[in-house]
């Protein structure tokens, strides 16, 4: 197919980038980690949007390929803004496709290793779609991450069947907690009531919890409420681009 063909040239020519979203400690609005989020502007096509090109890479095993470039497009991005040097976390998407490959850590070992950014610095995301079969073969390589020194994160976490019982049994560090879930609880009380008891149990499993799709200050101070120290959004900042990254590292807060 023609879509399919363009993105295996963009891969093959760097044309798939990641932008840099700032990850925010919310009671002093610091910077304290960043998000790398796959960006594809196409020659012929335009922008192509990560929710159709991704689903497209997983269907036709290019995610390999896509995951590499954005690692380590990002990493560079992040090392040349400084992020590196201000100990700034970095994390990564993976789809479960990535995941269930048996050379997923060697690969990002050798990406992080080139760029110069210890795995103690990186976090993987990963949907929590990977936990429903409980003999994935995506979880030898989330213990293989934990080993190397790499966290994990949940990601779109409350949207889904949400179960807190597989962050028992896995290393996770980090649960974040999707956009709809944030914009719900602030129109809804039971929505709320769930957002503050995933906090809540959260934190009784020592997770570190971020809030995702923060749009205004309102948002903010409510998921602060809830106890919920990291936040994400568009308050603070969208993804950006490496030039852009640089420009917002620059700038003290
Ligand atoms: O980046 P937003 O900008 O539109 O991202 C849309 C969706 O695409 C999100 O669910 C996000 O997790 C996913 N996504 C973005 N970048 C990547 C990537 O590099 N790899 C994978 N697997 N998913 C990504
Ligand atoms: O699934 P994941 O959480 O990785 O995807 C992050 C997605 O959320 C990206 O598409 C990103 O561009 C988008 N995003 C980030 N901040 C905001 C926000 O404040 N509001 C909205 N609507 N989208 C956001
Ligand atoms: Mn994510
Ligand atoms: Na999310």
């Amino acid at each position: 197919q023609a879509v399919t063909a363009a993105l295996r040239r963009a891969l093959a020519h760097d044309g798939v980038v990641a932008h840099l979203q700032p990850v925010v400690d919310i009671p002093t609005g610091r910077t304290s980690g960043v998000e790398l989020l796959a960006r594809w502007n196409d020659a012929e096509l335009g922008h192509v949007r990560p929710d159709e090109f991704v689903p497209l890479a997983e269907s036709t095993g290019l995610v390999h390929p896509l995951g590499t470039s954005v690692l380590r497009h990002g990493l560079q991005a992040y090392v040349a803004a400084g992020g590196l040097q201000r100990r700034l976390r970095v994390a990564v998407n993976a789809s479960v496709h990535e995941l269930r490959r048996p050379d997923y850590t060697q690969r990002m070992r050798a990406t992080a290793a080139a760029c110069g950014v210890p795995l103690e610095l990186i976090t993987v995301e990963v949907t929590e779609s990977l936990f429903v079969a409980r003999d994935d073969p995506g979880f030898r390589t989330l213990l293989e991450l934990d080993a190397a020194g790499v966290a994990l994160a949940i990601d779109d976490f409350g949207t889904g069947f949400s179960s807190l019982s597989y962050l028992e049994r896995l290393p996770v560090t980090y649960v974040k907690v999707d956009r709809s879930l944030v914009a719900a609880a602030s129109r809804s009380e039971r929505s709320r009531a769930l957002l503050a008891a995933i906090a809540s149990v959260s934190r009784a499993m020592e997770l570190q919890v971020i809030a995702e799709g923060i749009e205004d200050q309102a948002q903010a101070c409510m998921v602060s409420e809830f106890g919920i120290v990291l936040g994400q959004g568009w308050l603070w900042s969208k993804a950006l681009t490496p030039e852009e990254f640089v420009a917002h590292l620059a700038v003290p807060s």
